[in-house]
């Protein structure tokens, strides 16, 4: 698969689309969703509040995924998705983080998305331990039945970009 380890800001990825880690709320935080609002600008955030609610206050449920434009990005379209926190691994976290992904790719594929960048869903904040969210981004990508012609896996500090490495093998 033609996919390579980008260690920077998602937000300066010329790429069709890269992906948010967001929350269910889809209104913006801290790490990398904070980021990829400052860089959009106020459009994308007009475009997250335009979203249906699923249930109040919940636009994309955990697992789940919403396509929005880029706005002020190089990118053209926010795929933005919803980790799992991390609670020890017996709350079906493994099988969400897989679903984030799996609808991250229907989504892009659905929109004619040919370079996509993802960052270490649920690995920041959210706690999931890097090395096991970083096998499951690999594997996702490696094993799905269709995936744009570039994959990049953003990572955002020298450990992460090690533990990557050690996934991709
Ligand atoms: N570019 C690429 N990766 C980044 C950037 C960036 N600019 N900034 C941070 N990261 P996190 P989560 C890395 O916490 O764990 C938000 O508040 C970061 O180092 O952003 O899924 C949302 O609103 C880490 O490796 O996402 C949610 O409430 C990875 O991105 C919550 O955080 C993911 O860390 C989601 O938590």
């Amino acid at each position: 698969m033609n996919h390579h380890v980008f260690e920077g800001d998602i937000t300066t990825l010329p790429v069709d689309a890269i992906v948010n880690a967001a929350n269910e709320s889809l209104l913006g935080g801290g790490g990398v969703d904070g980021a990829i609002h400052r860089a959009a600008g106020p459009g994308l955030l007009a475009a997250c509040r335009a979203l249906p609610e699923a249930r109040p206050g919940v636009r994309c449920p955990t697992g789940e995924a919403r396509i929005t434009g880029g706005f002020a990005l190089p990118a053209r379209f926010v795929i933005h998705t919803v980790g799992p926190v991390w609670h020890g691994g017996q709350r079906g976290e493994p099988a969400l983080l897989e679903a984030c992904y799996r609808e991250s790719l229907r989504l892009a594929r659905e929109h004619g998305v040919a370079s996509i960048a993802f960052p270490a869903i649920s690995a920041g904040v959210y706690g999931y331990p890097a090395d096991a969210a970083a096998a499951i981004a690999v594997r996702m990508i490696r094993d799905a039945p269709w995936r744009p012609g570039n994959v990049v896996f953003c990572t955002f500090s020298a450990a992460m970009t090690r533990v990557y490495a050690s996934a991709l093998g």
